[in-house]
């Protein structure tokens, strides 16, 4: 078999929706929404329909209110402008035969008082400050201290996801990716390093997994299951993000993911962005506990991805920075062709420099 007629260039169904390859396109940040209303414009627009010949789009993370917003200039999903800027994007996609999901995103406790309502302090299932940085306008700033939600404020939380899923459908979007990744709320709780809590969504394995199931079953009161999916990292120290036992928190989340019928986990394989073998994990146990698909992400190359379709450890493979560089990175892959470099200095805030104006094979040629 040709490389190029490898599984990872074939259809493959997610949930009820059939995707064209095997190659997402993994959420990024990219910190470029209107400022001011965090409202997607017509740039971003651009930006993912460039991108449009990926087998799935997933999108940068999108806040589901303003608490939950950790960045500058990250693009929400709660405001009317919001839906609205959201809708020309998915609307652009369709355009040209695009699939894209929306990530939906709350940060908790990685976020900075100077983003959020009234200089207010982030929230977090415990007051235990993250060793890390946050991005606001004068740049990189240590994150503010967290304070412990309230028990009672918890259904408030888990309300506003089922809000933004629901906002996600008015705004166009085929599905949604829950966050559920990279040292943000929903990993703030799974993680004892960053959970310390002694009610009910603390301690055990059982008790740390509850908001997130939370999360998910009151999407699926809204929303359908075939379009619901979920972003993990076991074992990646994004965020200050630790805790003592992966195997057994990730293990217990994806069986009940599993039973509740869910179209994909995502799963950061190692550290985001980092080596994928920072600390042993076993990832066919993981996808062995969840019944849906599993998009594998981070440090895969051509050749990673091609051997783990083939090998069946993963039914699509996502890309974040080669799609930050390549637009037509499907094609470039199934080519076998060489890759643009991504640029870091224009991965965060700007204009269309380092965004919408990396060449396609075709404009490389001209
Ligand atoms: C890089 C910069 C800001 C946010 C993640 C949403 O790590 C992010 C993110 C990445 O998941």
């Amino acid at each position: 078999m040709s490389e190029d007629a490898s599984p990872l260039f074939q259809p493959f169904t997610l949930g009820d929706l059939v995707l064209p390859n095997r190659i997402a396109m993994a959420p990024l940040t990219r910190n470029r929404a209107t400022p001011g209303t965090d409202a997607p414009h017509a740039l971003n627009a651009t930006y993912y329909t460039q991108r449009a010949s990926a087998g799935l789009l997933i999108s940068e993370g999108t806040q589901i209110s303003r608490q939950g917003q950790g960045y500058i200039w990250t693009p929400g999903l709660y405001s009317d402008a919001q839906i609205a800027g959201w809708k020309n994007v998915t609307d652009a996609v369709h355009a040209a035969k695009g699939r894209i999901f929306a990530q939906i995103w709350h940060v908790g406790r990685i976020s900075h008082s100077s983003l959020l309502k009234d200089g207010a302090a982030p929230v977090a299932p415990s007051a235990v400050q993250a060793k890390s940085k946050t991005y606001v306008e004068t740049g990189f700033a240590d994150v503010s201290m967290p304070r412990a939600l309230e028990a009672s404020e918890i259904p408030g939380v888990v309300a506003e996801y089922a809000q933004a899923a629901q906002n996600s459908q008015k705004a166009g979007f085929d599905g949604i990716e829950i966050h559920g990744a990279n040292g943000y709320l929903v990993d703030q709780f799974l993680k004892d390093g960053a959970n310390q809590r002694k009610d009910g969504y603390g301690g055990s394995v059982e008790n740390r997994a509850r908001f997130g199931l939370e999360v998910v079953d009151a999407i699926l009161k809204v929303f359908p299951k075939t379009r619901l999916g979920i972003r993990l990292s076991p074992v990646s120290p994004a965020n200050d993000a630790v805790t003592s036992d992966p195997a057994e928190v990730f293990g217990y989340f994806a069986s009940e993911l599993s039973k509740r019928g869910i179209a994909f986990i995502h799963v950061v394989e190692g550290a985001t962005g980092g080596p994928r073998d920072n600390v042993a994990f076993d990832y066919g146990a993981l996808r062995k506990a969840f019944s849906g698909a599993y998009i594998a992400n981070n440090g895969y190359t051509r050749d990673l991805a091609i051997e783990a379709v083939r090998d069946g450890k993963a039914d699509l493979v996502a890309f974040g920075k080669a799609f930050i560089a390549n637009p037509d990175l499907v094609e470039r892959l199934r080519l076998g062709a060489p890759l643009n470099e991504p640029d870091r200095a224009t991965f965060y805030g700007g204009t269309e420099k380092g965004y919408t104006d990396y060449p396609t094979l075709a404009q490389a040629a001209e």
